[in-house]
Order: structure tokens, then C-alpha cells, then sequence
């Protein structure tokens, strides 16, 4: 497999990259916001969850005005490090003794740099909802009633949300566009998959798609009834078929769904690998997309009547909405 130096990195820190993917430290791109992480001054660790292998900071880089959160994630192992020539099992990978006892010796093991890198994630400038969102924090369970919905859910929705400008660019393809994996460019039924911002878009063990939809004003669960089963079975249908085309794998190793709440509401649905626990996959946040159809397919206006559940963070204004109500108990009426 080739190999290729960087060699405008530091004599210390050169490494062979392998470039089959074209990948590239410090990749000289336009959209490049930092080379190197030195002058990151910090303020917060907002959140560190062992379980996951992930951290996210606040701080800022001088000289850019802004909050700049950092989200770090320890990659998964793949099958194909253990089978390469480049891989885990060479020389490179050094061992150092730590103990032995009877049989059982235990290590530390420092692999080759390509194998250590992090999944590496920076929001800038962040909002002040980003924050809220990447903190530690306790978490409450809402049981939404369609009245609730009316009377604090949307409000809330239409007054504050994330802003939607990364789902246009992509629809637009302003942003990700090499990314697509594919398009159904119908301006009802259609949408763009494509890797989640999540998903390193290689390792097979961790796949996680997204499909966004074209039609704007679909905000989430709640707006969908029978007139959308047309795109819901055509995401469904040919998210699969790509995803099949594309990763070999088949529609019976996928976990397709929705959230709700979405963080982003831009109707758009999940596609992740089903041995894969990936964030968000719990029963208080995620909605098979079959079910969906399913529901709907029996009472078209289902989601404009059923009472939904859903997770709110504590620091969220939603939470304070409802909780200002009174009506945080754990079952409706
Ligand atoms: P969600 O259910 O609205 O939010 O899903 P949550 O899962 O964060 O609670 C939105 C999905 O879009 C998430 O899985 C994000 O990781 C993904 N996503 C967010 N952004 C800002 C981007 C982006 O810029 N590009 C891509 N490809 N995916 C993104």
C-alpha cells in the first residue's frame, strides 16, 4: 500500500500517511480553520463520557473572535488494521512491559501514528446553544401531548433553533458535495445521503448516514402524516439500495430512524450500521422509520395526535418552558 511523508511537518512529527484515501495531514484546503491545536487557549471541558471515548473543550484561538468548542473522539478499531501490512501486528508497533502474573502479561501498546488519530470535530464560532448542548448535564424525560406541543414545543421551536445553513449548503451543494453518496434530486420525494458529520465515512463498524430530505418545512415527526408516505417510503427504498450499493451492507444490518426532538428541524433520517450503538439510538429519542410509515399507514394524522416522548437537557429553555408549567410528570394525565 502507498505511503506518503509530510514534509512540512516537523523532522519530530513526520509520519507515513497512507493515501489511499487521499487523506492528508494538515490538508492546505481554503475551508481550513487551524493547522495545529498549540494555541488553543482553554476554558471549559464541557463534557468527557468514558463510555463513548469522547471530550469536548470550550476556548478560543487568539486572534479569532468567538467560542470555539474542540470534540475529540477515539477512533474504533476495524478489522482491516489487524489485516494490513501497515497495521497493528508491525514493528512499528512498539510494546511497552507493564506486569506479568502466571500466564497474564500486561502491555502498553504504542501502534504507529496513522493508527492514533482522533476524530476531530470543531464548531466556530459557537452559539451559546452549542454550548448547552455539549455540556455535562442532567437530562429529563417530557411525555409530549399534541396540546403541549402547540403550546410550548413549537413556540419555543420557531423562536430559538440551531441555524439550518449546513442542511442548505448541502442541498445546495455549496458544502459536502464530493461527499454525496446519493441523490434523488425530486424536489417532494427527494433527498441527498450522505456521511454524518459523526462518521469518519470509512470505518464500516461505525456507519452512520444521513438522509436529508428536499422539501423544506417538514420540521420533524410531528408535521408528517399520509401525504408524506410517498417520500418516507422513497427514502426508506433507495437510502437502502445506496447504502447496499455502496457498503455492501444489506437493508437487515441497518438501523434507519428519526429523532425527535431533533437538535436541527429539517425533516432528515439517521442510517446507522445495527451493531453499532450509535448516539441517540434509545427508545426516549428514536423513531424506526418503518414504525413510522407503519403508524401512519393506519391513522394518517397519527403524529398530529399521539403523545410523544422525548429527552430534554436540563440547561435547555425548553426544559425551563415546561418546567415553569408544571408538567414534567412522568406519565400524561
Ligand atoms: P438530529 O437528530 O437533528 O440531531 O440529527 P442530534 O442527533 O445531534 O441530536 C442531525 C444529524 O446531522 C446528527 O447526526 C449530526 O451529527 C448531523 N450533522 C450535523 N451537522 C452540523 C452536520 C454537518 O455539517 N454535516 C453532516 N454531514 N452532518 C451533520
Amino acid at each position: 500500500m502507498a505511503t506518503s511523508d509530510v514534509n512540512d511537518a516537523p523532522a519530530s512529527k513526520k509520519i507515513k500517511l497512507d493515501d489511499k484515501n487521499g487523506d492528508k495531514i494538515n490538508d492546505e484546503h481554503d475551508d481550513n480553520l487551524v493547522k495545529t491545536l498549540s494555541d488553543f487557549k482553554l476554558e471549559k471541558i464541557l463534557s468527557n463520557n468514558s463510555n463513548r471515548k469522547t471530550i469536548c473543550i470550550q476556548g478560543s484561538f487568539p486572534g479569532k473572535d468567538g467560542i470555539a468548542l474542540l470534540i475529540f473522539e477515539k477512533k474504533s478499531f476495524t478489522d482491516t488494521e489487524f489485516n494490513n501490512d501497515d497495521g497493528y501486528l508491525t514493528e512499528n508497533s512498539v510494546l511497552k512491559y507493564v506486569f506479568k502474573n502466571d500466564v497474564y502479561y500486561s502491555y502498553e501498546c504504542f501502534p504507529d501514528l496513522v493508527l492514533s488519530g482522533l476524530k476531530t470535530t470543531i464548531i466556530y464560532p459557537a452559539t451559546e446553544k452549542h454550548i448547552q448542548k455539549f455540556s455535562q448535564q442532567n437530562i429529563h424525560l417530557v411525555n409530549e401531548t399534541v396540546d403541549l406541543y402547540n403550546k410550548i414545543t413549537l413556540p419555543h421551536i420557531q423562536k430559538e433553533q440551531f441555524s439550518l445553513d449546513w442542511v442548505y449548503n448541502i442541498l445546495d451543494h455549496k458544502s459536502e458535495s464530493e461527499r454525496i453518496v446519493f441523490e434523488d434530486s425530486d424536489p417532494n420525494i427527494g433527498f441527498i445521503l450522505l456521511p454524518d458529520l459523526k462518521w469518519d465515512g470509512k470505518t464500516l463498524e461505525t456507519l452512520y448516514l444521513v438522509g436529508i430530505v428536499h422539501c423544506k418545512g417538514l420540521k420533524s415527526l410531528r408535521d408528517l402524516n399520509d401525504s408524506h408516505l410517498p417520500l418516507l417510503r422513497n427514502i426508506y427504498t433507495k437510502g437502502v439500495k445506496a447504502i447496499e450499493d455502496t457498503y455492501n451492507l444489506p437493508a437487515s444490518q441497518l438501523r434507519i430512524y428519526l429523532h425527535y426532538q431533533p437538535s436541527f428541524y429539517h425533516l432528515h433520517v439517521h442510517f446507522t450500521y445495527l451493531k453499532y450503538d450509535a448516539p441517540g439510538i434509545f427508545t426516549e429519542k428514536s423513531h424506526l422509520l418503518t414504525n413510522v410509515i407503519s403508524n401512519i399507514e393506519l391513522i394518517g394524522d397519527y403524529y398530529q395526535r399521539v403523545t410523544l416522548p422525548f429527552v430534554v437537557r436540563e440547561n435547555d429553555n425548553l426544559f425551563k418552558k415546561f418546567e415553569t408549567e408544571k408538567i414534567l410528570k412522568p406519565c400524561p394525565n
